[in-house]
C-alpha cells in the first residue's frame, strides 16, 4: 500500500530540486552573457610569469611586471575608467593560467589556443584605485608573483 505522506514528500522534493535546477540554469546563462556595448575591450594574455594587456582600440600591448618588494607593477596594467563595463578576452601563451580579480569576483581561465570572454563592471571609485590581479592556476616557479593591478583611471 502506498503511503500518502511518502508520495507527498517525494513529489515535494522533486518539485524543489527541479525549481533550483531551472533557476540555476537561467542564472548561469545570464552570468555568461556578454554586454552588447562594453565601454572597452581588453585582450589579456597569460605568460610565465606575467600578464600582457592589449588594447585593440589603439592597437597597443603592455607587459605588466610585478615587483613583490614594493607590491607594484611596471610596464603596464589593466586600465579602465570608473563605472566602465570591461570585456576581457583571455588566453595564454604557454601554459594554463587563471585570471582573477578577487575583490570584483572576476575569475576566468587563460588557456593556450583558446580565448575565453568575460565582462565585469569597474566600481565607481576615485581614479588611482587599484584592484589586485592574481593568477589562480599554479603555472610554475613564479606563479605566486604572477600579479598585476586593475587601475581605475
Ligand atoms: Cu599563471
Amino acid at each position: 500500500m502506498v503511503n500518502k505522506v511518502e508520495v507527498a514528500w517525494t513529489l515535494a522534493t522533486v518539485v524543489l530540486i527541479a525549481g533550483v535546477g531551472v533557476y540555476s540554469t537561467v542564472l548561469l546563462y545570464h552570468l555568461d552573457a556578454l554586454p552588447a556595448n562594453p565601454t572597452e575591450y581588453v585582450d589579456v594574455i597569460g605568460h610565465q610569469w606575467y600578464w600582457e594587456f592589449c588594447y585593440p582600440v589603439n592597437n597597443t600591448c603592455f607587459n605588466s611586471s610585478y615587483d613583490a618588494a614594493t607590491n607594484s607593477v611596471s610596464g603596464g596594467a589593466l586600465w579602465a575608467p570608473p563605472g566602465a563595463v570591461v570585456q576581457i578576452n583571455v588566453t595564454a601563451a604557454d601554459v594554463i593560467h587563471s585570471f582573477n580579480i578577487p575583490q570584483l569576483g572576476v575569475r576566468i581561465d587563460a588557456i593556450p589556443g583558446r580565448t575565453n570572454h568575460f565582462a565585469f563592471g569597474v566600481p565607481n571609485t576615485s581614479p588611482g584605485t587599484e584592484y589586485l590581479i592574481q593568477c589562480t592556476e599554479f603555472c610554475g616557479t613564479f606563479h605566486g608573483t604572477m600579479r598585476s593591478f586593475l587601475v581605475v583611471t
